[in-house]
């Protein structure tokens, strides 16, 4: 068995989808939750100064989406050919849009600004957005491509408590039920059972 460890902040955001494809994958791995108060000390040894970071005997590899992808592949989450994996791409790229979007107003240290954003994007962003994602995942079948699971699935459920956050609107799982029940199928997952019941429960 390879050395395998995991980096990330003590939540799920952007690491969580990482865990997830490993516990999926069943392999064994160090679960390195880095507090903030460690993290100067630790970031120069990144390949990019940002977690996450997965290390595979020794060898490191950092950006979330590329692990998925990669996790994904090795673990049978993928495409069967070209166009397929384009569809998966493709998808996982529009929710970081629409991550992306929410970060510039959670991250805003203005007040007044802030608010202002908020408002605007909660008119004339979000709805139609997660409208249009909503939508995806129920043509395919309550997942974020291909009608089936992939890593883009894993990707948007280690998120999805973190996205909610960003959106800052406590009517997401009601207005777009379709995104909900792609991270509770994933978190139904048999395989992650073992992973979620000694890993830290996290708000976001
Ligand atoms: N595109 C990167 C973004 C990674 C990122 O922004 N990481 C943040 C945490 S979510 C980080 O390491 N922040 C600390 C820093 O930049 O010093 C990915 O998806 O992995």
């Amino acid at each position: 068995m390879p050395k395998v460890v995991f980096s990330y902040f003590p939540v799920k955001a952007l690491g969580e989808s990482g865990r997830l494809l490993l516990a999926y994958g069943g392999q064994d791995f160090e679960d390195n939750r880095v507090t903030p108060d460690k993290w100067p000390e630790y970031k120069p040894s990144t390949p990019f100064g940002q977690m996450p970071v997965l290390e595979i005997d020794g060898k490191k590899y950092t950006q979330s989406v590329a692990i998925a992808r990669y996790l994904g592949r090795k673990y049978g989450l993928v495409g069967a050919d070209a166009e397929q994996d384009f569809e998966i791409d493709q998808n996982v790229d529009f929710i970081n849009d629409i991550r992306a979007k929410a970060a510039t107003v959670h991250y805003e240290a203005d007040e007044a600004l802030k608010k202002k954003k908020h408002e605007d994007f909660s008119k004339n962003f979000y709805p139609v957005l997660l409208g249009k994602l909503n939508d995806i995942v129920e043509k395919n079948n309550g997942h974020i491509a291909l009608g089936k699971l992939t890593w883009g699935d894993f990707v948007f459920a280690g998120m999805y408590d973190y996205l909610k956050a960003m959106l800052a609107s406590d009517d997401i799982d009601q207005r777009y039920p379709a995104l909900k029940r792609v991270a509770e199928h994933v978190y139904a997952l048999p395989q992650l059972q073992a992973y979620l019941a000694k890993a830290p429960k996290t708000e976001i």
